[in-house]
C-alpha cells in the first residue's frame, strides 16, 4: 500500500524521501535501508561529517554519549542498519529501523513505544553539509542512535512513545513535540564538569553544538515538562532556549508521570515564545 509522505509541521513542504519505492515502504512506514543507492560521493559526505563532529564532541558531549558513540561503529561509511542492530539489541533490546524519510506522528511514535528507532536512510548532499532542516541519516545516526546504548534513557524513549501515542488520543500532539525537541532533540545536561549537550539536533550540528553549551546569548533554564511543552520553537535556527536536566534519570522521572493533568494546565495557559523569560525560570549558568 503506498504510504503518504509526512507533512512535517502543518507549515512544512512534503518531505523528501521516496515514500513509494517500488512498494517496499510498508504501512508503518517502515523500508529496508536502500544500501546500494549510497554513492561513493554519500559515503565520503558521511566520513567527513562523522570526522568534523567526533573532534568537536569532547567537553561538549555527555559523558554517556562520548561512551556510547563508539557503538555506532563505522566512521568512514554510512553503517549498515543490521550491523548497528546486532550491538544495539544486545544492549537495550533496542533496534533501528529504516523509514524514507518524516513520517507522520502515530506512526513515529508508534515505532518508539515498540523500541524501534525510524532511521532516515537518506544522506544529505555536499553542498547541505553545514545544515540541512530535515533528519537525515547523518542526524538520525549520530544525534540519536548512542544514546539508545544507554538503558536509562532507552527506557525514556519507549515511555515518550507510549505517553505520546496518549497524548495523540487528548488532542495534546503540539505539547508532547515541544517537551520532544527540548530534550530528546535539544537537550542539555548539567555535569559536575559544567553543561553538556545529549539533544541529537545539537550533538549532530557543528554550528550548534558551540552555540548550546557555551554561547551567552540562549536562554538555559532547569527542565519543567510544563514550561517546556508551554515554548514554541523554531526548526530552522539556533534554539533561544535550552532546557537543562541533572541526569537521564531526572529526565525519566520528571516524565514517567501520566501527562493527562498536564495537559489540561498547559492549555489554559498562554503559549510562550521561543526567547520568553520568566521570573519563575531557574536560570542555568554557562
Ligand atoms: N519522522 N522519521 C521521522 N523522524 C522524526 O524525528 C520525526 C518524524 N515524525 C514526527 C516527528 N519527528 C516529530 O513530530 C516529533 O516531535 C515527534
Ligand atoms: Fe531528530
Amino acid at each position: 500500500m503506498a504510504v503518504e509522505p509526512a507533512i512535517y509541521g502543518a507549515s512544512e513542504r512534503p518531505p523528501r524521501g521516496d515514500y513509494a519505492r517500488e512498494g517496499l515502504v510498508q504501512a508503518d512506514y517502515t523500508c529496508p535501508q536502500n544500501y546500494a543507492a549510497y554513492t561513493a560521493q554519500d559515503h565520503d559526505t558521511y566520513r567527513r561529517l562523522y570526522e568534523r563532529q567526533a573532534a568537536l564532541i569532547p567537553g561538549l558531549a555527555c559523558d554517556e554519549f562520548i561512551a556510547a558513540l563508539p557503538a555506532l561503529g563505522a566512521k568512514d561509511h554510512i553503517p549498515r542498519f543490521e550491523d548497528i542492530n546486532a550491538r544495539l539489541f544486545k544492549a537495550t533490546r533496542w533496534e533501528i529501523v529504516a523509514v524514507p524519510g518524516l513520517i507522520p506522528e502515530v506512526p513515529f511514535f508508534t515505532l518508539l513505544a515498540n523500541r524501534k528507532f525510524p532511521v532516515t536512510d537518506w544522506l544529505r548532499t555536499p553542498e547541505e553539509f553545514d545544515y540541512i532542516v530535515e533528519p537525515d541519516v547523518f542526524h538520525d545516526l549520530f544525534g540519536h542512535v548512542p544514546l539508545l546504548f544507554n538503558p536509562v534513557y532507552a527506557d525514556h524513549i519507549q515511555d515518550y512513545g507510549r505517553g505520546a501515542l496518549k497524548a495523540h488520543g487528548l488532542g495534546a500532539c503540539e505539547q508532547l513535540s515541544r517537551l520532544y525537541w527540548y530534550t530528546i532533540e535539544f537537550g542539555l545536561m548539567r555535569q559536575p564538569d559544567g553543561l553538556r549537550a545529549y539533544g541529537a539536533g545539537i550533538l549532530s550540528s557543528s554550528g550548534e553544538l558551540q552555540h548550546a553549551v557555551r554561547s551567552e546569548i540562549p536562554n538555559r533554564i532547569a527542565l519543567s515538562p510544563e514550561r517546556a511543552m508551554r515554548t514554541r520553537y523554531k526548526i530552522d535556527s539556533y534554539q533561544q532556549t535550552y532546557f537543562v536536566i541533572d541526569s537521564f534519570q531526572q529526565l525519566f522521572d520528571l516524565t514517567a508521570p501520566d501527562f493527562t493533568p498536564l495537559y489540561g494546565r498547559v492549555k489554559a495557559q498562554p503559549e510562550l515564545a521561543a526567547d520568553a523569560r520568566l521570573p519563575e525560570d531557574v536560570v542555568i549558568a554557562r
